[in-house]
């Protein structure tokens, strides 16, 4: 078989593995008040912006994806993420006049609400005089701000939230966002933080109802979850500028896998981080090299998201002013 061949059934394998992976997910609740509420926000924010130049929108996604291992789900598998770099990213790129999809994980981290306390609805406000309710002074700052900030970014129709769990919902609901967004050609950005898993139980293998525990110890095989940066890139959204997210544990493999991701997936950047470290830095690597991204807190920049953003900001620019030539 010629290269070209293989290339072709490699290509066929995936398209196939992709196609059952939808057609048997469980479909989504509430797919055309979703579909609808994603293509108003894109219409609204693809013509031209404030400034007279094009709008840019970009789909952040946070969090981390379940894997139901019963349909009645009782248990499932999960992972680490909390929905940090998602939530922080999501607030520097509004303030830099991107409209923003976030399609996070219920329950994790938001935007705006970093400096809340844990328990935002109980811990900030007390009562007074009875029925009297108002804000901590302690918490007054911090609450005032998320609001307010939160407030003018969905008045202002910059910023759609959109909440899933398992991995069924995220690729569904990614794929309904990247079709639409295709029609802002070059101004659209994929910055796919969210930890997406990597083996699922598909959905007819599943057990219908709770596993038993008096059945024995569980044996139970999970199928690989098919990549679609590469349908994402190809099929869905061609023109959009793609940052994907590599996590390691083991730095000695991080940069070499995320080098494979670029190309294999044909992504704009890869944002490589450790888990341990990943707070304080990251490395993005592109064709033209690798970036080191470092939290420098001496120089005023307390988070690594702030120059991060920055930076993602600079290229995309450059990505639409290639697109146009
Ligand atoms: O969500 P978080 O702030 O706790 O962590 C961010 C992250 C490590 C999930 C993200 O930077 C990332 O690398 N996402 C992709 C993970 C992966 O599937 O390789």
């Amino acid at each position: 078989m010629d290269l070209g061949n293989k290339l072709e059934g490699t290509r066929a394998t995936i398209e196939t593995e992709i196609e059952s992976f939808f057609s048997s997910a469980p479909p989504l609740n509430n797919s055309l008040d979703f579909s609808e509420q994603v293509d108003k926000f894109i219409r609204r924010n693809s013509v031209a912006s404030g400034n007279g130049g094009p709008s840019r929108v970009v789909c952040v996604t946070s969090g981390g994806t379940t894997v139901p291992l019963e349909q009645r789900c009782v248990r499932y598998i999960d992972n680490f993420s909390s929905g940090h770099r998602g939530a922080a990213s999501t607030e520097y790129f509004l303030k830099a006049g991107y409209a923003v999809i976030f399609l996070y994980r219920r329950g994790t981290c938001q935007p705006y609400c970093s400096s809340l306390p844990d328990d935002p609805l109980l811990e900030c406000f007390e009562l007074t005089d009875e029925p009297n309710i108002q804000v901590r002074q302690e918490h007054s700052e911090a609450v005032k701000r998320a609001i307010s900030e939160n407030h003018a970014a969905v008045v202002e129709g910059l910023l759609l939230k959109l909440p899933f769990t398992t991995i069924f919902e995220y690729l569904q609901m990614l794929r309904m966002i990247a079709i639409p967004m295709s029609n802002l050609g070059p101004n659209a950005i994929f910055y796919l933080a969210a930890a997406v898993s990597d083996f699922y139980v598909p959905w007819q293998s599943m057990a219908e109802h709770k596993i038993q525990s008096a059945s024995g110890p569980l044996n139970m095989q999970l199928a690989q979850v098919p990549k679609m940066l590469s349908v994402l890139r190809r099929d869905w959204a061609p023109m959009a500028f793609c940052i994907s997210f590599k996590l390691e544990t083991d730095s000695k493999i991080l940069l070499e896998k995320a080098g494979v991701a670029l190309k294999k997936y044909k992504m704009n950047m890869v944002v490589a981080n450790e888990l341990s470290s990943r707070k304080e830095e990251v490395v993005i690597v592109t064709s033209d090299g690798q970036i080191p991204v470092r939290r420098n807190k001496a120089a005023g920049v307390d988070d690594v998201e702030n120059p991060l953003i920055q930076l993602i900001v600079e290229r995309h620019s450059a990505h639409i002013e290639s697109s146009n030539l």
